[in-house]
């Protein structure tokens, strides 16, 4: 059935904690966005740029444990400012969709409830090195810690973030909540403990709103 695609392009992210099933997710939707004939742009933080995923390298890399909460936060928004400036706000612009694995939302999960940096903090980051971009939808694919982590367990090496305890991804975990709650009109929240199938099916069902939208 056609579908009514907005001027403006919009910028969907995907978030949950380790092992939620955000890439399986991404897979899914970028098959399916696209045979609707949405011009799509797939990217992921932090990366995306070339200047990005140096970034990503020197935060994951396990060999790192002296990087303090500090630094991390602020290479997490040196990453965000680089792919807003160079990838997302000018496919936004141009009418291209933006399909993006992890955004701000990560920071305040990971880098507030996880490590403790002040929300305020984050917040004023957001504002001036992501020039306040929210993304129009945020799917949150929400799943026991156990349960991720049992997933990711048979990946080979964990990395910088990943050898951190159950008590850190329970404090990741109980932010995106939180936050989901307070912002129910940006973000779904997707039962990711389901199969692979029927969580795409729930992420569909739950961004058909954005294609009825009239051009803005
Ligand atoms: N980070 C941060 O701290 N602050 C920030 O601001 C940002 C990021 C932006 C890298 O993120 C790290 O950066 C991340 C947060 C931090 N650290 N941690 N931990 P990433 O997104 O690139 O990496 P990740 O969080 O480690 O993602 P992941 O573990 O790769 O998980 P995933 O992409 O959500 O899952 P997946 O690869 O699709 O699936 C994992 C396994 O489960 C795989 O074997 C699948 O086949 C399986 N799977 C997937 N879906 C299902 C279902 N539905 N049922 C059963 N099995 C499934």
């Amino acid at each position: 059935m056609p579908v009514t695609l907005p001027k403006r392009g919009r910028l969907i992210t995907l978030e949950g904690g380790e092992g939620a099933g955000k890439s399986t997710l991404l897979r899914g939707l970028e098959t399916h966005l696209r045979g609707q004939g949405v011009d799509l742009v797939v990217t992921r933080e932090p990366g995306g740029t070339a200047v990005g995923e140096a970034v990503r390298g020197v935060v994951l890399d396990a060999a790192n444990n002296e990087l303090c909460a500090e630094s991390e936060l602020l290479l997490m928004f040196a990453s965000r400012a680089q792919l807003v400036r160079q990838v997302i706000e000018p496919s936004l612009s141009a009418g291209r969709w933006v399909l993006c694995d992890r955004f701000t939302d990560a920071s305040y999960a990971y880098q507030g409830g996880g490590r403790g940096q002040p929300v305020e903090r984050i917040a004023e980051l957001e504002r001036w090195a992501a020039l306040g971009f929210r993304p129009d939808v945020t799917l949150l694919l929400d799943l026991p810690v156990s349960t991720g982590r049992a997933r990711a367990a048979g990946r080979g090496e964990a990395d910088r973030i990943e050898v951190e305890g159950d008590a850190f991804f329970e404090r990741v975990r109980g932010t995106y909540r939180e936050r989901a709650s307070a912002d129910p009109a940006r973000f779904r929240v997707i039962d990711a403990s389901a199969a692979p199938d029927e969580v795409l099916a729930q992420a569909i069902a739950s961004m058909a709103g954005l294609f009825t939208t009239v051009a803005s």
